[in-house]
């Protein structure tokens, strides 16, 4: 009897280990649309357009490869509902000796799968997923009795491991990390490119047409869907990113301006998340663009580090801490999400701008998801579950592994520390320097309290306020905590009174 190798909608990628033991005259490959995974959480419609589309592309192109591809459309008859479900229906129709899958992004996947075998009665193989650089286990044995967990040292052992812009045991041009030169505000008069955007094909507009029928009530706007679907227009993406983008990558990074969430970013965790495109491929291409001469060494260095560092330590750091860091809740926030998350309709504009470009294009860049949306999230004290399943399902690039340490330890500080050294937080000076937002804000940025006040400016003095029994012990926290001790009476009630009424305020989603 064959295998059948279940392949699901995030790994599009013949590089796979499973496509190198497929035998094309015995065993098939399993694709599934269904409802559960549709819906586990309700997930932006461009995110559900892109992978059906995209899966039902890369259906097509292994079938062209002499593949046996069984593929479920959403709405086929009998469909299952959910991946076991399908699973459990080729048993009964087919003598299958065993089921091969692919180790999931998600947890609750990993739990269920390793279940199959004996509730389904068949051999059920679970593989690594072997497109990320570092192994689960590679980044356990690096974890393993360090006191802290710090992104800089990860990555700078994958510098020295991949021998990425490395020159012997030295990093290119002395130094790891180019940080520095990469937090310039963006001046009104510098031109952005134009994202790569594609018209939907045949089988995209069928996608279009089944998500308006099916998830109606889902989370966001399809009109205008230009995603890349298959590898060939992701490849158009990352040469277009790379000659066009790249070179001013480094310094703009941090910068957010009003109308455009694209700006100088790579726009490819869609399609690196999904399979369409692979991080080593990514990461090898920037630096042959950096060794060419063709963008500075801070761009270079700046992007790797978020793919070969960043995306490589939160996968490995999701997993190690996978199931507590779910429920994790350090400052024991408990307020609801407001209703202005879902609309975008409040007169803060930074959050409107940042929930408006969310709304329309199932992306945000990381600024506005860290710096505007986190630090209100986490200033307003919203409760760390409600604000982890907005953020994994208003992206398109959204999947628990990469969400939940983002969201949970970068912007929340919900594990008390284990990823951040301190909370990311900020006033509204910080919004005011890295982008243009203040100037059409109905509140001011320059006052600190009272109705007009940019409500960032005391919450987050309030913040300070209520939990220096958690943070003033901390090194990096000492320069707040010297001004907020020195900080007269007077001043500290106005802060705590413009809190309690925007607060009050917030509740009747009335800011
Ligand atoms: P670029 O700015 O061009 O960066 C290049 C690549 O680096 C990205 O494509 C991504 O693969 C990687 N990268 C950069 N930062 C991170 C990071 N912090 N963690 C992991 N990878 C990173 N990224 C996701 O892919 N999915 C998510 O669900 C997600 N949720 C986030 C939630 C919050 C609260 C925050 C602060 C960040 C989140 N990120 C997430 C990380 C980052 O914001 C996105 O990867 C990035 O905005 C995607 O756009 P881009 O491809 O244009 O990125
Ligand atoms: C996100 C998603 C969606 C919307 N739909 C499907 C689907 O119908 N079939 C499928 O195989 N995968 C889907 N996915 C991706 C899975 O949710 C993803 O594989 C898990 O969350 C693990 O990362
Ligand atoms: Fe945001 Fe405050 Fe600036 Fe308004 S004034 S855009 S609320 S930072």
């Amino acid at each position: 009897a064959g295998t059948l190798f279940l392949l699901l909608g995030d790994q599009l990628t013949e590089s796979l280990e499973m496509f190198q033991c497929i035998n094309k005259n015995t065993d098939a490959v399993l694709m599934a649309e269904v409802k559960q995974e549709a819906t586990y959480v309700h997930h932006h419609k461009k995110k559900i357009v892109l992978l059906f589309s995209a899966m039902r592309h890369f259906a097509r192109q292994l079938e062209n490869s002499g593949i046996e591809v069984i593929y479920r459309t959403y709405d086929c008859a009998d469909n299952q509902g959910s991946l076991q479900g399908e699973v459990m229906r080729q048993l009964k129709l087919r003598d299958w000796g065993r089921v091969v899958v692919t180790e999931p992004g998600e947890h609750r996947l990993l739990i269920s799968m390793q279940q199959w075998s004996s509730m389904l009665g068949v051999a059920v193989e679970i593989l690594p997923d072997t497109r990320f650089i570092c192994s689960r286990q590679g980044f356990a044995d690096w974890a393993e009795g360090r006191k802290q967990l710090r992104m800089e040292f990860f990555y700078r052992e994958m510098r020295r491991q991949t021998g990425v812009l490395m020159e012997g045991t030295r990093p290119v041009g002395g130094k790891w990390n180019y940080d520095q030169q990469n937090r310039e505000p963006m001046p009104a008069n510098v031109a952005v490119p134009k994202p790569t955007i594609f018209q939907p094909d045949p089988v995209t507009k069928e996608v279009i047409a089944l998500v308006k029928a099916h998830f109606p009530d889902h989370f966001g706007e399809l009109e205008r869907f230009g995603f890349a679907v298959t590898r060939e227009q992701a490849l158009t993406v990352l040469n277009t990113f790379i000659q066009e983008r790249l070179p001013d990558f480094g310094r703009y990074q941090d910068a957010m301006r009003e109308g455009d969430p694209w700006l100088f970013h790579s726009h490819l965790s869609f399609y690196l998340n999904c399979g369409l495109l692979t991080p080593r491929e990514v990461v090898s291409q920037a630096e042959a663009a950096y060794h060419a001469g063709q963008v500075p060494l801070n761009s270079a260095e700046g992007f790797i580090r978020q793919v070969l560092g960043w995306r490589e330590f939160v996968r490995g750091f999701y997993w190690y801490f996978m199931p507590d860091l779910a429920s994790q809740n350090y400052f024991s926030a408990q307020r609801p999400l407001p209703e202005f998350f879902w609309t975008g309709h409040t007169n803060m504009n930074c959050l409107r701008q940042c929930i408006q470009d969310t709304r329309k294009h199932a992306y945000a860049h990381h600024i506005q998801r860290l710096m505007v949306i986190g630090n209100f999230s986490l200033l307003a004290e919203l409760s760390p579950q409600a604000v982890q399943e907005w953020y994994l399902l208003v992206y398109a690039d959204a999947y628990e592994w990469v969400e939940l340490p983002n969201v949970a330890s970068m912007i929340l500080y919900a594990d008390g520390g284990k990823l951040a050294s301190k909370p990311y937080i900020a006033s509204g000076s910080y919004i005011n320097k890295m982008s243009d937002y203040c100037s059409n804000c109905g509140y001011s940025v320059a006052k600190k309290t009272g109705p007009s006040a940019c409500p960032f400016n005391y919450l987050y003095w309030q913040f300070v306020a209520r939990h220096a029994d958690k943070l003033a012990s901390n090194p990096r926290m000492q320069l707040i905590y010297n001004s907020f001790y020195r900080m007269d009476d007077s001043k500290r009630s106005a802060v705590e009174q413009s809190c309690a009424e925007f607060l009050q305020k917030l509740e009747k989603n009335d800011v």
